[in-house]
């Protein structure tokens, strides 16, 4: 029996791609800005309806690279409640990571608590639209205006998600995406950065450049975070299917939550808006509940993702210790279940159905 994971990429059909490759095989411009990256650059902004986005090699170096265009040394407030990369991204930039709890509903960072953490070393927040679930972007919006605190989104979830009829990357001084594989679009490995400003848009592509600027002289402490011809020419050809993907996932999700329901006993994600459903998450009651729905879906070759156990506060080896008891309490018990374009209806159906007999009290 073929294991079913929890995710595949979105891919578009291979002539399609191969097409695009043609080009870069004839001109033999392979990277530094190419024509397929810019056209890349312009396509996604108009779906997405932003003035700008800046690609880069993947999701973490934008999240560096927005830091580093907005200049920030201090403390940054964000989620326990994320990838590993959230957090590592701050630190590697030179700054602390202030953890503040998440709102239990919604997975996402608590306002209330994001005011708690304020520190006067606190220099931003960095939120996460975890699961594309949009954050509570206005109360955010408030709270930063008030202490003068910069906003970067972690919008790696975020492609094709909205808030308030806008897409969800357009919030912040920067949102910060990421293409990789697993992602609503993927480009193999890529990320971007959607800016505000146009300055700080500027920043981020010299930042991307070695810290070029257009006369070929470093203006900044840069690196090197330029995607390549061959992974725009991915996004390109994948783009085109995002819609198709989309409306996919959501036709799932909704399955899942109706099969899901019956159970009685189980919690599902509050949406703050339009969610683009990349992920199906399941909290249970209790870890032991998990952990044999767990074994009941491997049993069947079906490999499910313990998305995000645990939570970033208990790494001490590279933050402080925080308690963070929202946060801990949701890592051990939230399950995300296979999801993606192409996985058959019946299999969601069987997935629903296993983990909504498995282990019940
Ligand atoms: N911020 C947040 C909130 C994030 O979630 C992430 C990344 C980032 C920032 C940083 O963005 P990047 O620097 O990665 O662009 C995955 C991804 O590697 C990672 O991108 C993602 N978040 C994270 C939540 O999940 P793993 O350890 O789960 O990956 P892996 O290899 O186990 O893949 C999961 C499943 O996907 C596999 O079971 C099969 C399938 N898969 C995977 C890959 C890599 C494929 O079908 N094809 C593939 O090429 O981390």
């Amino acid at each position: 029996m073929e294991k079913i994971f929890v995710t595949q990429p979105t891919l578009a059909p291979l002539e399609e791609y191969t097409e695009l490759l043609k080009g870069v095989w004839s001109s033999g411009i392979m990277t530094h800005n190419g024509p397929l990256v810019r056209r890349f650059e312009k396509e996604f902004c108009e779906y997405e309806k932003v003035d700008r986005m800046v690609a880069v090699v993947n999701g973490t170096v934008a999240i560096q690279m927005a830091i580093r265009a907005l200049q920030l040394k201090g403390e940054i407030i964000t989620t326990p409640f994320s990838f590993i990369a959230t957090t590592s991204a701050i630190l590697y930039e030179g700054c602390t990571p202030v953890f503040a709890d998440i709102d239990p509903e919604t997975f996402n960072l608590d306002p209330a608590k994001i005011e708690a953490a304020i520190t006067p070393r606190t220099v931003a927040i960095m939120p996460v639209h975890v699961f594309g679930n949009p954050c509570d972007i206005d109360a955010i919006d408030a709270i930063a205006q008030k202490h003068h605190l910069k906003v970067i989104y972690d919008a790696a979830h975020a492609v094709g998600s909205t808030y308030d009829g806008r897409a969800l990357l357009s919030y912040g001084d920067v949102a910060a995406t990421s293409f990789h594989a697993t992602k609503m679009l993927n480009t193999a490995e890529g990320g971007g950065c959607v800016a505000r400003d146009e300055e700080v848009d500027r920043r981020l592509r010299m930042i991307r450049f070695f810290g070029y600027n257009e006369a070929k002289e470093p203006e900044i402490d840069g690196t090197n975070g330029k995607m390549t011809e061959v992974h725009a020419a991915l996004g390109i050809a994948n783009l085109k299917y995002l819609d198709a993907a989309l409306a996919d996932r959501r036709r799932k999700y909704a399955v899942y939550r109706e099969i899901l329901a019956a159970r009685g006993d189980l919690r599902f994600q509050k949406l703050n808006g339009e969610c683009n459903c990349s992920y199906f998450p399941v909290v249970f009651p209790t870890e032991e509940q998990l952990l044999k729905a767990e074994s009941a879906l491997l049993r069947e070759n079906i490999v499910p993702r313990r998305y995000f156990s645990p939570s970033l506060n208990t790494y001490t080896a590279i933050v402080k210790p925080a308690p963070m008891p929202g946060s801990e309490s949701l890592a051990s018990r939230i399950l995300c279940l296979p999801l993606y374009f192409g996985l058959p209806e019946e299999t969601v159906v069987k997935i629903a159905e296993i983990v909504g007999s498995a282990g019940r009290m």
